[in-house]
Formats: structure tokens, sequence, C-alpha cells
């Protein structure tokens, strides 16, 4: 076991599921937190509850939409000095709306929604803290993607799409820094059990479950410990993707379901 400590990490939509577990996990370890999401009621506990486990690192709450220019460089004028210098990026707040075919979808809403925050969110947070990363030659920047962003699906089409921009975002960035120390992890989970489905259903609880039932679904802590592996490996050591699924997981439609 290797261990990862005194890294500054800015972790996008910690306030549930893989961010929040990803936040657990790097605090633990001794590193310095930004938390950064819409809910700063739930960062604001989430702060309150790594603190009291004192871990030694620093934990900095920040509200931030990350499908907004002036919310994102907002945070950024809030940032305190010393946590302005990030180590490790976990680009991971995003959504799915609905499961609509091409010709029903919620343009206004849906498209721009999901768009907005996985593809330009992940753009635009790149793009403000890639910068230091290149002027200080090291860092790491961990793309939440999805094997949705290459196992296409009907009624899948904003979602999808969103993932296979995800995918295409990260090689091309680890392409234009082969030349320096900075690492790029694309991160492809299968389903994971958090609020992704009670979002993307729009809070219907019922249909939410329906994804897990009868499968011993990934939790947001396994994710979390796999993107924790990779930040823990040896500098010259880069996990370039990682594709997680659930064992009766083998694609995003071929799932065995015990019931
Ligand atoms: P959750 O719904 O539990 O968490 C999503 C997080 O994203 C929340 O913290 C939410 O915070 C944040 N978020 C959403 N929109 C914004 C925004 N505009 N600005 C800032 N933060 C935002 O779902 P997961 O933990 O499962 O999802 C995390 C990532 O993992 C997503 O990118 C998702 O696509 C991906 N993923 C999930 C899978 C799954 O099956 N669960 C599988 C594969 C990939 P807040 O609402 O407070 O802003
Ligand atoms: C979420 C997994 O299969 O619902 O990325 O698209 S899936």
């Amino acid at each position: 076991f290797r261990k990862i400590s005194n890294k500054i990490v800015l972790i996008t939509g910690a306030s549930s599921g893989i961010g929040e577990s990803c936040a657990k996990m790097f605090y633990e370890n001794g590193n310095h937190i930004i938390l950064c999401g819409r809910r700063v009621d739930r960062l604001n506990k989430l702060k309150d509850q790594l603190v009291l486990n004192n871990a030694g690192g620093k934990v900095f709450a920040c509200q931030v939409d990350v499908s907004s220019m002036d919310s994102i460089d907002k945070m950024f004028n809030e940032l305190p000095e010393e946590m302005k210098a990030i180590d490790i990026l976990v680009n991971n707040a995003g959504l799915s709306l609905g499961m609509d075919a091409v010709v029903d979808i919620d343009a206004r809403n849906d498209l721009d929604s999901v768009i907005d925050t996985n593809v330009k969110g992940v753009f635009r947070l790149t793009r403000k803290i890639l910068p230091g990363m290149i002027q200080r030659n090291s860092g790491h920047i961990f793309n939440i993607s999805s094997i949705a962003g290459s196992m296409f699906y009907q009624n899948g089409s904003i979602y999808c799409a969103s993932k296979a921009a995800v995918n295409a975002f990260s090689d091309i960035v680890r392409k234009e820094v082969v030349s320096t120390k900075i690492r790029v992890t694309n991160v492809c989970p299968g389903l994971v059990e958090t609020e992704f489905s009670l979002v993307r259903f729009g809070g219907d609880s019922d249909k939410a479950k329906k994804p897990y039932i009868g499968i011993d679904p990934l939790t947001a802590d396994d994710i979390a410990d796999n993107i924790y592996y990779c930040a823990s490996r040896p500098e010259h050591v880069q996990v370039t993707t990682i594709e997680v699924m659930a064992n009766n997981q083998a694609s995003t439609r071929d799932i065995y379901r015990d019931q």
C-alpha cells in the first residue's frame, strides 16, 4: 500500500456520491481538500465531519456551479492563497437528466444542463488549473467519465455523448502534457449506487432504485479507492484509463440480476 499525502486536492461534486468518498479517502490520508458543489450546506457538513477526524490537512468548502464560468471564477478568487497550487484535480461533478429518445428530449433544460456541467465544467476547471500545473511541472487530473462514454444505449444520447466528450478531452489533454510530469487519468465506472439515479429520474425513488435491483453494485467508496490507487502510484506511473464495473455487469446493458 502506497500513500500520497500533503497534496492539495480539488474535488468537484463533493456533496455526495463519488466526490464525497474521494474527499474522505484523500483527507484521511493527510491531504488538503477543496470541496466544491452547489449544495454548500452539505459541503459544510462534510467539512465538519472531516475536521472532527483531524487527519492534519486543511479543508475548504466552496459553493460552485461548474456549469457557470462566473461561479468558477468566484471560487478561485475565494480560495485561500495557500490552497491555490492545486496538485490533484478530480473533475467529478456530473449528472444525467431523464432517459428519452432524441426526438423527445427536453433540449432547453436537460441538454444544456448536462452538457454545461459534464462537458463544459470539465473543460473550464481544467483550463483554470492546468496552467499552474504546467508551471510547477507536476499534477494529476482525474476526469470522471463513465462506461456510457463508449458503450452507448438508446435514450441516453445526451449523457453518453457528454461522457464520450470527456473521454476525448482526457486523451487530448494527456497528449498535450506528454512532455511534463502531469498525469491524466480517465475514470470509467459502471453502475455505482449513489444519488445519480435519483437525480436522473427527477427524485422518483422507485424508478431510481431499479438499476440496482438484483445486483451488488459498486459503491462510491469503490471508485474513490481506485482513484486513490492511481494517485498514489510512483510519479513515473500514469494510469491512463480505469474501467470499473460490478462483478455482474459486463457492459451498460449486459447485467446479470439475481432476483
Ligand atoms: P451524485 O449525484 O451522488 O453526485 C453528483 C455530484 O455532482 C454532486 O455532488 C453534485 O453536487 C455535483 N454536481 C452536479 N451538478 C453540478 C454543478 N453544476 N456544479 C457543481 N457540482 C455539481 O452522483 P455520482 O457520485 O454517481 O456522480 C459523480 C460522477 O460520476 C458524475 O460525473 C457521473 O456522471 C459519474 N458516474 C456515475 C455513475 C453511477 O452509476 N453513479 C457511473 C459512471 C459515472 P450539487 O448537487 O451539490 O451541486
Ligand atoms: C452511469 C452509468 O449505465 O447509467 O454513468 O450510464 S449508466
